[in-house]
C-alpha cells in the first residue's frame, strides 16, 4: 500500500453534537453486510476505502487505496492537536446549530474540513419543522461554517480554503445515531434511474433558490409565482418531504404507508423487520438500508479531503 494515501481525520464537533456516536455507528456498520459494487470496508477505527476502477487514478497517487484514521478528538484537545495542513470532519448537530466553539476552531486551526449535519432524525421527530423551515434551519449552518472558513486559512503556509456547498457534495446529512447519511448526489442519482433526469442536471435543483412551478412545469428562482402561488423548493419536495415520509411511516409503524414509500426506493422487508417491536429500531433498519452512514461520509471525506484538488461537481462514483 503506499502510505501517501494514509491520512488522518479528525472528527470535531462541539461537545454533545454527536463525535463518538457517529464514529461508533461506522465502526458498528461494518457488520452490516456490503452491497455487491460496495467499495468500503472497515478495521477498528480505520477505514479502507478502494477508488472505484472508473475513477482514472489521480496524478501523484500510485495506488487505489486510501487508509483513513477517523480520531474522535475531544473539544477540549482540538486547539493543541490540530494543525494547518489537517483535514476534518466537522459534526453540527442540527437542532443546535454552529456553536461559538466550532466556528472560533475553524478560524484558528485553518484546517480543510467537510461537514456532517447530524441529528436530522431530530428536525423531523421532534421539531416536526415543515420542509421550508428545515432548509432555513440547515442554511443557516452551512452559511455559518462558510463564514469562519473564509475568515481563517489565508495564510501563505494554509492549504487553498474550499468553501462547503451542499451541491458540490461535501456537505452530508444524517443521523448518526440511526446509521444513515446521505450527500444530495445520492437523491440526484435516485432520481436519475427513476425519471431520467441527468444526475448533473438535478444536483443544482437540490439546493439553493429553485423552486419548482408546478403548473407551468417549470424551475423558476422565485418562491412566490407571478399569479401569487408559494412553490416549493427543490430539496424540499425531492429530498426533505420523502425522508420525512418514510421515517414518520416507520415512526408510526404503519405498515402500508412504509411499504408504499419503500417500494419507490426499491426496498423490501420481510414481515419480521416490519413488525419489530421497537420504532427506533424499523427507523434504523429502514434508513441504513436506504442510506447507510458508512457509504456516504467515507466517500465524502475521500473524495474531497484526500483526492488531490477535486474540482467542484468532480463525481468519482
Ligand atoms: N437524536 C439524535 N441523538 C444523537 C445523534 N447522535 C448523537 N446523539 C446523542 O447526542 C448525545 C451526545 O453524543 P456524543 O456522540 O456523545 O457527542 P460528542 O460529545 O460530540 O462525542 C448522546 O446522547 C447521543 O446519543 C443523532 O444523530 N440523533
Ligand atoms: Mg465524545
Amino acid at each position: 500500500m503506499n502510505n501517501s494515501n494514509i491520512q488522518n481525520i479528525f472528527v470535531i464537533a462541539h461537545t454533545d453534537h454527536g463525535k463518538t456516536t457517529l464514529v461508533e455507528s461506522l465502526v458498528s456498520n461494518r457488520t452490516i453486510k456490503k452491497e455487491e459494487d460496495s467499495d468500503i470496508t472497515t478495521m477498528g477505527s480505520l477505514f479502507h476505502y478502494d477508488l472505484p476502477d472508473s475513477v482514472p487514478l489521480p496524478l501523484g497517487l500510485d495506488s487505489r487505496r486510501f487508509l483513513l484514521n477517523l480520531i474522535d478528538t475531544p473539544t477540549v484537545d482540538i486547539g493543541c492537536r490540530l494543525k494547518e495542513s489537517d483535514d476534518a470532519l466537522v459534526v453540527v448537530d442540527v437542532v443546535e446549530g454552529v456553536c461559538v466553539s466550532g466556528q472560533a476552531m475553524l478560524q484558528l486551526e485553518r484546517i480543510n474540513s467537510v461537514l456532517f449535519i447530524n441529528k436530522m432524525d431530530r428536525l423531523i421527530l421532534e421539531l416536526q419543522l415543515d420542509s421550508e423551515d428545515a432548509y432555513q434551519t440547515i442554511n443557516r449552518i452551512v452559511e455559518t461554517i462558510n463564514v469562519s472558513i473564509q475568515l481563517g486559512g489565508n495564510g501563505s503556509n494554509s492549504k487553498q480554503k474550499r468553501i462547503i456547498d451542499p451541491v458540490v457534495g461535501n456537505v452530508a446529512f444524517g443521523s448518526g445515531v440511526q446509521g444513515w447519511a446521505f450527500t444530495l448526489e445520492n437523491w440526484a442519482a435516485l432520481y436519475e434511474t427513476k425519471l431520467g433526469v441527468p444526475k448533473e442536471k438535478l444536483l443544482r435543483r437540490l439546493w439553493g433558490n429553485n423552486f419548482f412551478d408546478d403548473v407551468n412545469k417549470k424551475w423558476v428562482s422565485n418562491r412566490v409565482s407571478e399569479d401569487g402561488r408559494t412553490l416549493k423548493r427543490g430539496f424540499c419536495f425531492l429530498i426533505y418531504e420523502p425522508l420525512r415520509d418514510i421515517i414518520l411511516a416507520a415512526n408510526e409503524k404503519n405498515s402500508e404507508k412504509l411499504t408504499k414509500q419503500l417500494y419507490y426506493i426499491n426496498i423490501n422487508l420481510t414481515n419480521a423487520e416490519l413488525e419489530q417491536t421497537s420504532r427506533k429500531e424499523l427507523i434504523c433498519t429502514v434508513m441504513k438500508r436506504f442510506l447507510l452512514i458508512n457509504n456516504c461520509i467515507i466517500s465524502m471525506v475521500v473524495k474531497h479531503l484526500l483526492l488531490p484538488s477535486p474540482s467542484p461537481h468532480n463525481n468519482i462514483i
